[in-house]
């Protein structure tokens, strides 16, 4: 039986800023995140399930054990999320993502702005991502603690539009948080790291 752990932040707490504060992440990383673990293990003790890595978790209760699901799933969300971020105001792709990314949506522009148009169109709580599905890049948004893995897609950069996310910082201004996110706090080397290693 897995057991979830709450992961370090790779940076401290304000090295976000100013694009996310020290006070999101308290709340984000030390609170919900730790909910999602606290809650994730003791649903999977409760449903005894025995597979081996927390993607099989999310597989295997998807559709089936919402407890488990929304815990866990979000538990592999929010891993994803605190990996893929870094204060990095415009910061460069390296070029052979940047080469994929002219091809699939013809410009970089034009996938941050398909990016930005799904986290904004998810309504309620939920993700926006970028993944790779059967080797073509493509922008999706999903609700709630969905994971692309669910539809067989890999996430490359997952981005939160749950509301505890953002209004700390940005009120009920969606759309600027995510501007600022694609903008300024990706980590792009990261990304291009896990479209690498799935190509
Ligand atoms: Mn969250």
């Amino acid at each position: 039986m897995i057991n979830l752990e709450l992961p370090e932040l790779p940076y401290s707490k304000d090295a976000l800023a100013p694009y996310m504060s020290a006070e999101t992440l308290e709340l984000h990383h030390d609170k919900h995140h730790m909910a999602y673990v606290t809650n994730g293990n003791k649903f999977i003790k409760e449903n005894n399930l025995n597979e081996e890595s927390i993607e099989e978790v999310v597989k295997k209760s998807y559709n089936s054990i919402a407890p488990v699901f929304n815990n866990v799933s979000q538990h592999l969300n929010h891993m994803h999320f605190w990996e893929i971020m870094q204060n990095n105001p415009n910061g460069k792709i390296p070029s052979e993502l940047e080469t994929k990314i002219n091809q699939d949506f013809e410009s970089v522009d034009a996938m941050k702005q398909e990016f930005i148009n799904a986290g904004i169109g998810q309504f309620g709580s939920g993700w926006c991502w970028l993944v790779l599905n059967n080797g073509k890049l493509e922008i999706t948004k999903t609700p709630n603690a969905e994971n692309p893995i669910v539809h067989g897609h890999i996430p490359l950069l997952g981005c939160d539009v749950w509301e505890h996310s953002y209004y700390v910082d940005y009120r009920n201004r969606r759309p600027d948080y995510l501007r600022a996110f694609v903008d300024n706090l990706v980590n792009w080397q990261k990304v291009s790291e896990l479209y690498s290693n799935n190509v």
